[in-house]
């Protein structure tokens, strides 16, 4: 999968994209990630990439030229793919739109800078606005390197298939806790069961898990799980044991 990355600073991206699973992934030849300087692409001599909004007030806009010559340039090569804005107006990023995003050949990311851009980049090249939560960012670089993420390693062979079936969020619940050795620590023992090699009561116990970390943290997921037919007549059973009231 290829992702093209649309930026005032590309040095930003090289700490998240040379280390761990996303190195990896480049090695392997199932990631590429290229990055274009969008100042590039500015014709006047100080290479001005933004400029005063009409109308007055704070802050500087990105230049509609630049950033629109960059796109153009990028779009010009094969795969198609959508023009993507990072934005904190952009829907919120959510697995499930990773999932999707994850199928795609090819994604453009464009990090919006300073005020934000030119409004007619919307009307003309920006087909979709992602944002990554409800606050402000410094820019859009690190919401893009989110994306690039999210995204990359639901690309079969980036990591093992098996961890990404049952973790938060994949099936609509959060994930059961987790331990390792040693079996005690600091006067805290590992739940027996774990220990007890029954595998049914393992599962058992941590979809229970699942279930109760759910409903006490994110009781909106379980409503959407209930929702989307994810909950079992079992777990139904076990959620009223707890109280919850669908
Ligand atoms: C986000 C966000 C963001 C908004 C960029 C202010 C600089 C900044 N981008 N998800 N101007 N949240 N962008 O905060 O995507």
């Amino acid at each position: 999968m290829r992702f093209d990355i649309l930026t005032l600073f590309p040095a930003m991206f090289t700490g998240p994209l040379t280390e761990s699973i996303l190195k990896r992934a480049q090695q392997a030849g199932l990631l590429d990630v290229r990055l274009h300087d969008i100042r590039a692409w500015a014709s006047d001599k100080h290479r001005t990439a933004d400029d005063a909004p009409y109308g007055g007030g704070a802050g500087m806009v990105m230049k509609a030229e630049p950033l629109a010559a960059c796109i153009r340039a990028v779009l010009a090569e094969e795969p198609p793919a959508p023009v993507i804005l990072m934005s904190p107006d952009g829907e919120l990023l959510t697995q499930a739109i990773a999932q999707e995003l994850a199928r795609a050949p090819r994604l453009l990311l464009v990090c919006g800078h300073y005020e934000g851009l030119d409004e007619r980049l919307r009307a003309t090249l920006i087909t979709r606005e992602l944002s990554v939560g409800d606050y402000v960012l410094t820019g859009g670089e690190l919401a893009a390197m989110v994306v690039v993420d999210a995204v990359a390693r639901l690309v079969p062979g980036v990591i093992d298939a098996a961890s990404t079936a049952e973790e938060s969020h994949s099936d609509g619940l959060l994930e059961y806790p987790h331990y390792t050795r040693p079996a005690i620590w600091e006067g805290l023992p590992v739940p027996p069961v774990l220990v007890s090699g029954h595998h049914g009561e393992v599962a058992k116990w941590r979809r229970h898990e699942r279930l109760r970390r759910t409903l006490a943290r994110r009781p909106d997921l379980l409503a959407r799980a209930y929702a989307d037919g994810q909950l079992t007549r079992a777990d139904l059973l076990f959620l009223a044991e707890l109280g919850w009231e669908r």
